[in-house]
């Protein structure tokens, strides 16, 4: 389609999405009334940036269903993600919502270059978590062969992938790390997997553990995004270029607006990423402050795709660290990881205050054939990355080299940054 026609789309989509919403969700009429909008006040994809933004916040305050868009008897699944304090976020899909989903996912899995003749393992977890359920029923739809492994029994997990020649998987990235190194343990390689193709995502990942993944598991690595709150998986893929993600942008209209002021930024620049589900009928949320940071590409992609491209989350508004007045996001400690051989990916960032003033202390294991009893080495190679870590972060941080494997490792989202500061 071209970006005309999409435009076009996109604002009968969102003049309908926002009767629906004036209609039937009250928290919506009454924002809108405040701001003294009617529905039809919205024609054009244009006119979203006279609409409200909605928070987390809102939602927690909406809890558990206040933001449905339609009686509870229309709802066909719920899912739930953590929330901002006690209260769980809770997400309500209709069927057709759960068809779109399944649609959005088989596009990514097209994307990746996965055809009804693969065995994909879901490697999610299933449950009120969107990741399992929702790649599932994906893979389902496209035709091909889906494992619902989930989290849990990595042994049993790369038995039935040696078993029966899966081809696919898709997993957080580090659980596929966790995965290449438990087949290692077992004496195995990527030789004996059939595994060509991954799908990762929920959390943030760099360029540097691409390359570990592909090279670990002797796949093509892709990127997934997406939210419990605007759907699950799916609002986001790369294609074969791996040069962004196309956001499905017939369900899903992004902008980018400063993190602090709100200001919608202009084109191709760096802030917080703000969704509006165009389709949505369950709960459709109106410009969602997702506090993802990332820019928009509009150029056409080479793979001929015309979907807007956004770059990899480069962290959240609200999980960047400010140490002694320094920005830091753990991505740019880990890619400083991965680009040391001596290093394996697995880390703990524990951040504190002591005496008025913050401390930083990485834990990051040495690689076995790094590891040794004698403390000049250590002390060399620790040296160099506390130097690395200065010159790209412009801060001290304090290293403790910890041996192989001694880190905690996870099944699902991977917990990297412990702040005990009370600020
Ligand atoms: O993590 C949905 C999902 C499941 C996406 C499986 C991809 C694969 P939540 O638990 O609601 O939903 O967490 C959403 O996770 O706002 C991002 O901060 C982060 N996130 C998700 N995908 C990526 C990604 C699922 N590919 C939050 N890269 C989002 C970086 C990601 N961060």
């Amino acid at each position: 389609m071209s970006r005309e026609e999409l435009r076009d789309l996109q604002g009968k989509r969102l003049h309908k999405l926002v009767d629906l919403v004036y209609h039937n969700t009250p928290f919506y009429r009454a924002k809108m009334q405040e701001m003294d909008l009617l529905p039809d006040d919205i024609r054009t994809i244009d006119d979203i940036v006279k609409l409200p933004f909605t928070t987390k916040a809102d939602l927690r305050d909406n809890y558990p269903v206040g933001l449905l868009a339609t009686p509870m008897s229309e709802i066909v699944r719920i899912h739930a993600s953590s929330g901002t304090t006690g209260n769980p976020t809770i997400v309500g899909y209709t069927y057709r919502d759960l068809e779109i989903w399944k649609e959005v996912i088989a596009r990514a899995l097209t994307a990746y270059g996965v055809t009804r003749g693969d065995i994909v393992s879901v490697g999610y977890g299933y449950g009120l978590f969107t990741g399992g359920l929702g790649a599932h029923y994906g893979v389902e739809h496209l035709g091909a062969t889906v494992l619902p492994t989930s989290t849990g029994n990595t042994e049993k997990h790369i038995r039935l992938l040696r078993d029966l020649g899966v081809t696919g998987i898709a997993c957080t990235p580090s659980y596929a790390l966790y995965l290449a190194e438990a087949l290692h343990k077992q004496g195995l390689s990527a030789d004996d997997l059939k595994l060509r193709i991954g799908a990762f995502g929920a959390e943030p990942w760099t360029e540097n553990m691409r390359r570990e993944i592909e090279e670990r598991l002797g796949i093509q690595a892709y990127n997934i995004y997406g939210l419990s709150e605007i759907m699950g998986p799916g609002v986001a893929y790369e294609c074969g270029c791996k040069n962004g993600s196309h956001i499905a942008e017939d369900h899903f209209y992004p902008e980018i607006i400063h993190p602090e002021t709100g200001e919608v930024l202009p084109l191709g620049q760096e802030g917080e990423l703000v969704l509006t589900t165009l389709t949505k009928t369950g709960m459709p949320l109106l410009r969602y402050r997702t506090k993802d940071l990332t820019a928009l590409h509009y150029d056409k992609c080479s793979c001929g795709r015309t979907l807007v491209r956004m770059d990899r989350i480069l962290g959240r508004s609200d999980d960047m660290l400010i140490i002694r007045g320094v920005n830091v996001f753990p991505t740019q400690i880990e890619s400083v990881i991965l680009e040391m051989p001596e290093f394996e990916p697995h880390y703990l960032l524990l951040v504190d205050r002591k005496n008025n003033t913050d401390t930083m202390e990485l834990q990051v294991e040495v690689r076995p054939e790094y590891y040794s009893d004698e403390i000049n080495k250590m002390l060399a190679l620790k040296k160099k990355l506390v130097a690395r870590l200065q010159s790209v972060l412009g801060l001290g941080v304090d290293v403790r080299l910890v041996e192989p494997r001694s880190i905690e490792r996870s099944v699902g989202k991977a917990k990297r940054v412990i702040d005990n500061r009370k600020l």
